[in-house]
């Protein structure tokens, strides 16, 4: 390996988010609105890019028009200084199909690699929220023998199914001995009986292993092509495999409560859940580390403002995040989060909710534990949240929790 080798990222970003559903519905998951102005992408790339990593592509594929947007308006770097974030959609070189899965996906984009010929490629995944200085897993790989690093995380064992589970090596817990894919019978770590280290899906390969290992699988036509069920294996079967463990890493800023934070927000409970840890009060994920900042796109919109309505009713808000553009009259908004261009009306209460851009909430609607898509409309005194059954009958998701999630263009009748 070279002193200084070059590295290249790879972000999957073509998984279809069926469990976000319906905010999923019309654009890829990675670009799901996160945080009021933020798209989920955003996290994975500002990590890379504050790791130092210059040459970036993001794979794309499942109604990605949103996504190949945002990319572009957000993340435009100078080609000509060798710095570019490419959103690259799937163009079936391969013969005429589309990603099978994700290790598929590296394959069909093979060009890239070889046009670039990077000693290292760093692989990750774009739904997750989190902080990571990858130049510290980069550093781990590069000592280490391993052809391949898989970062791990503990996580409670009741959710062992959503990952990729790591077994170590018990003489060298750096090793991967075992990694399961999803496995329904876990068993805990010896330490922590009721948990498992999981895979975050942000992986680092040698760049020739990396070329060998997904033709190799390409090959193989049992397999599901997937990085975390067949490549990850592949490489542990040849004892080639090293796990990095994310709770050592630490990027500038962090404070205690937000270090090692990471979060899979695949499912609409963990979406809500992850909001919420951006507005407590003292937050267990920090949007104010300019250390490592979250970069997003910027867009040109006046300050939100809070007025008191035509008749003088006074609002208040407490708890929350409010974007640009939002303009809340005599609203009462508490732990909540507003993205841009909302617009609220006199009497209108909104709590414990999310709405994402350019929602209008008419006077004296009703918001309680909801998640809004873009450009939903409250007719004045509508309700959303407050009577399960009648969420249901409306034809809108309710999840098990009771967090109501009404799709993008909807116009809620009073
Ligand atoms: P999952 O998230 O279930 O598990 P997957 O659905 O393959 O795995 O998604 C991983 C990433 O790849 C996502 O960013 C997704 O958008 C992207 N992706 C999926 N299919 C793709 C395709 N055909 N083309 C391009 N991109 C694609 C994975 C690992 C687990 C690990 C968890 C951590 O498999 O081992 O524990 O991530 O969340």
């Amino acid at each position: 390996m070279p002193a200084a080798p070059k590295v290249f990222g790879i972000i999957l970003a073509g998984g279809e988010g069926k469990r976000l559903m319906p905010l999923t519905a019309d654009r890829a998951k990675p670009a799901v609105p996160f945080g009021g102005q933020y798209r989920l992408i955003d996290f994975a790339i500002s990590n890379l890019i504050n790791s130092g990593l210059r040459q970036l592509v993001v794979l794309t594929q499942y109604k990605s028009h949103s996504l190949d947007r945002h990319i572009s308006q957000t993340w435009r770097m100078s080609p000509m200084l060798g710095a570019y974030v490419a959103s690259v959609p799937a163009q079936q070189r391969l013969g005429k199909r589309w990603f099978s899965g994700s290790a598929d996906a590296i394959l069909q984009s093979m060009n890239l690699i070889r046009d670039e010929k990077p000693d290292i490629v760093v692989v990750i995944g774009a739904d997750h929220v989190y902080r990571m200085d990858f130049k510290q897993m980069l550093d781990a790989h590069i000592a280490s023998d391993a052809r391949a690093t898989v970062a791990g995380i503990r996580q409670p064992i009741g959710l062992a199914n959503q990952f990729g589970v790591i077994d170590t090596d018990p003489e060298d817990p750096t090793k991967i001995r075992e990694f399961l894919e999803k496995p329904q019978n876990p068993t805990g770590l010896s330490d922590a009986p009721h948990e498992v280290l999981a895979s975050m899906g942000n992986y680092i390969f040698d760049a020739d292993a990396l070329v060998e290992a997904v033709t190799h699988d390409g090959e193989l036509p049992t397999s599901a092509h997937d990085m975390g069920g067949d490549i990850v294996p592949y490489f542990v079967n040849r004892g080639e495999a090293a796990v990095y463990d994310f709770q050592r890493n630490d990027v500038p800023g962090s404070t205690p409560r937000d270090r090692s934070y990471w979060r899979d927000v695949g499912t609409i409970e963990s979406f809500y859940d992850a909001h919420m840890d951006l507005i407590s009060t003292l937050p267990v994920f920090n949007l104010y580390n300019n250390d490592w900042p979250i970069y997003s796109q910027t867009f040109n919109a006046p300050p939100a403002k809070f007025v008191r309505d035509s008749v003088g009713r006074i609002g208040n808000a407490i708890d929350s995040i409010v974007s640009l553009g939002s303009v809340l009259s005599g609203t009462h908004l508490e732990h909540s989060v507003v993205g841009p261009w909302a617009l609220a009306g006199g009497g209108s209460t909104i709590t414990d909710s999310v709405l994402f851009d350019s929602v209008q909430v008419g006077a004296g609607a009703r918001i309680h534990r909801a998640i809004l898509d873009k450009n939903v409309v409250l007719e004045p005194g509508a309700t959303i949240g407050v009577d399960r059954d009648r969420d249901v009958a409306r034809g809108f998701t309710v999840t098990e929790t009771g967090i109501t999630v009404v799709g993008k263009d909807v116009h809620v009748h009073a």
